[in-house]
């Protein structure tokens, strides 16, 4: 079926939103938003109307003239008069009126007053504390403005962790070289590893903020100047992301660290905590009436409150708090526990880099062994393997260790889970490999009870080791397939083979609440870099991050073992 009812109301609201950002006629306008509300609601699809004949004219409300816009919204699906609405203004003011809160009137204020155009500039607006020295609009108008206008701007333009840490470093690197800076952080979703970040929030002790923050100014990447001061300041990279820096005095080095860490709902529980013990935080330190009893050190702002320091990636007031008091922390997983890696691409398939360069580059990264996984011969578009080249492989990695000290290179194989959860190689072929990595790259629309019973019955081969990339996400582009979780990490345990944290950049599944399910549950967690070149082995940083915000600790993720230990448990699976 054609236009629906719903649509065609929808063009009639925002034709009455421009004509109302215009001044025009308010009876004209009124028209126009009646028109909606009852097409809106109309019981029949005015599409079948138009098929019948029938006109639209006895509708309430509805005269010649929009009837006839009726008529051409269905014939061509648009409208003239919309259009010529839309190109009469800026093109952001569009984005503008959808923002929830804030009508046609303000906005064509703002727009004349203030030369706000877009969402971006209503940010920057506000964040300059224009928006309150409007008549009529005041502190809590702007916050509210500000809030709508960065929810918008943040759930399009967060950026992936990895992407971010690039920059992080690179803008850390250029604080370092002033004598002015004397301690720094990035603080925020950062320094916590979320997934994706909305900002940089970069922390820096001194005793001269203003030579500080001119040096913060001078970075060569920044596009634009949001707001400076001597405590706090603003811009946007050129790269669109944003950055805030604080400066405090030393002496407040901690407290601003546990602050503007965050994340907010953590900082709340803690100043409960402090409240009951007749104490106060904020982001200068930690006060008993007016005295301040501490301040530089996060150690020593938590010990004040009678906790254990907590790590960053904890922090989001999900139970962080009671286990640091009853001395329950996790001891975390730490990047330097990782001795191998299960799952690594080489320019066999789609990697671009050959075996013996993939291991020099996982031996400079820390690994004692890795596991080279390319894709299985159903996987065309990267060049899978096929029985017969996965044995010149096996044959390559045997002469590799024969020679090669120092690192030692697993065969392995990234084995499609065809639909109905078939393996893409028979069992004969993936019974001599060290290990299996399933991993499903197709028919992601099955129905979740299809999708779920399609893995299950792949797990249940003899040889199946790994369960790759187990929900299928890509970061800002794709949800998971759907599927019964739960069901799964109950199958893996039952068969005791192991899920992948996959650490690379655009994927980081298990996300860190499945992770910590999966792990609850007794299954193996397998971080795996999916390194497609011999950079990719630095994706395992992002993947430790999610395992510690999943609360992981060494003994809960196999690739901290010892490669003759690991191989005892891969060996394990197989007997079943
Ligand atoms: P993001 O940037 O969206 O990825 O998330 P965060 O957590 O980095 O949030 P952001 O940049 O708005 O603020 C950084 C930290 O500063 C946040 O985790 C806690 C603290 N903070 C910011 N605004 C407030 C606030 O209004 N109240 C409290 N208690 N803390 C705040
Ligand atoms: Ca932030
Ligand atoms: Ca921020």
């Amino acid at each position: 079926m054609g236009v629906t009812n719903v649509e065609i109301a929808a063009v009639f609201d925002e034709i009455a939103d421009w004509l109302e950002l215009d001044g025009a006629n308010p009876f004209r306008i009124r028209a126009y938003r009646t028109a909606a509300r009852t097409i809106g609601s109309w019981p029949e699809a005015l599409a079948l109307r138009a098929r019948d004949g029938r006109g639209f004219d006895d509708l309430p409300g509805i005269g010649a003239d929009l009837a006839g816009k009726i008529g051409e919204i269905l014939r061509r699906g648009d409208c003239a008069l919309l259009r010529r609405l839309r190109r009469a203004h800026p093109r952001g003011l569009t984005e503008l009126l959808k923002l929830p809160g804030v009508g046609p009137k303000r906005i064509a204020r703002l727009h004349k007053e203030l030369g706000v155009t877009s969402v971006a500039k209503l940010v920057r607006a506000a964040r300059a504390g224009r928006i309150r020295a409007l008549r009529g609009f005041g502190p809590r108008t702007e916050r509210a403005l500000l809030d709508a206008a960065t929810a918008r701007l943040g759930s399009a333009r967060r950026m992936k962790i990895a992407a971010a840490a690039a920059f992080a470093d690179a803008i850390t690197a250029h604080l370092r070289a002033s004598d002015a800076v004397l301690e720094l952080a990035v603080a925020g979703s950062f320094r916590r590893m979320r997934e994706t970040v909305g900002d940089l929030d970069v922390l820096v002790a001194s005793r001269r903020g203003a030579e500080a923050t001119a040096h913060f100014l001078a970075y060569p990447a920044i596009a634009r100047v949001l707001a400076h001061g001597t405590t706090r300041s603003s811009v946007v990279l050129k790269s669109g992301l944003q950055v805030d820096l604080r400066v405090v005095p030393p002496e407040s080095f901690g407290a601003a660290l546990v602050y503007f860490t965050g994340s907010k709902a953590h900082c709340i529980a803690l100043r409960r905590i402090a409240r009951q013990q007749g104490l106060k935080i904020n982001e200068y330190g930690v006060f008993r009436g007016e005295r301040r009893i501490a301040g530089a050190t996060e150690t020593e702002i938590y010990a004040t409150v009678g906790l254990p320091p907590i790590a960053p990636e904890l922090r989001e007031d999900r139970g962080e708090i009671d286990a640091a008091r009853a001395q329950r922390l996790p001891r975390l997983i730490e990047r330097a526990d990782l001795r191998g890696d299960l799952h690594a691409h080489t320019d066999a398939s789609d990697g671009h880099a050959g075996l013996a360069a993939m291991a020099a580059a996982a031996q400079a990264a820390g690994l004692d062994y890795f596991a080279v996984t390319d894709h299985s011969r159903g996987l065309r578009i990267a060049h899978g393997l096929d029985a017969e080249r996965l044995a010149r492989q096996r044959e390559a990695i045997d002469r590799f260790n024969a020679e090669h000290r120092g690192i030692v290179v697993l065969h392995g194989v990234e084995v499609e889970i065809l639909e109905h959860g078939e393996l893409d190689l028979p069992d004969a072929v993936l019974a001599r490999l060290d290990l299996v990595v399933g991993a499903v790259h197709s028919h992601f629309q099955l129905s979740r009870a299809r999708q779920t019973a399609r893995i299950l019955r792949a797990m249940d081969r003899p040889c199946f080791s790994v369960l790759a990339h187990p929900t299928g996400r890509l970061l800002g582009e794709r949800a998971g397939y759907a599927l019964d979780f739960e069901r799964v990490v109950r199958h893996a345990r039952e068969r005791g083979c192991f899920l992948e944290l996959n650490a690379h950049p655009d994927r980081l599944d298990l996300d860190d609440v499945q992770a910590r399910v999966a792990a609850a549950a007794g299954v193996p967690i397998a971080i795996g870099s999916d390194a497609h070149d011999v950079n990719g082995f630095a994706a395992l940083r992002f993947g430790i991050g999610q395992a510690r915000r999943a609360w992981l600790t060494a003994g809960e993720v196999v690739n901290t073992l010892p490669l003759a230990e690991l191989k005892r448990r891969l060996a394990a699976i197989r007997r079943g």
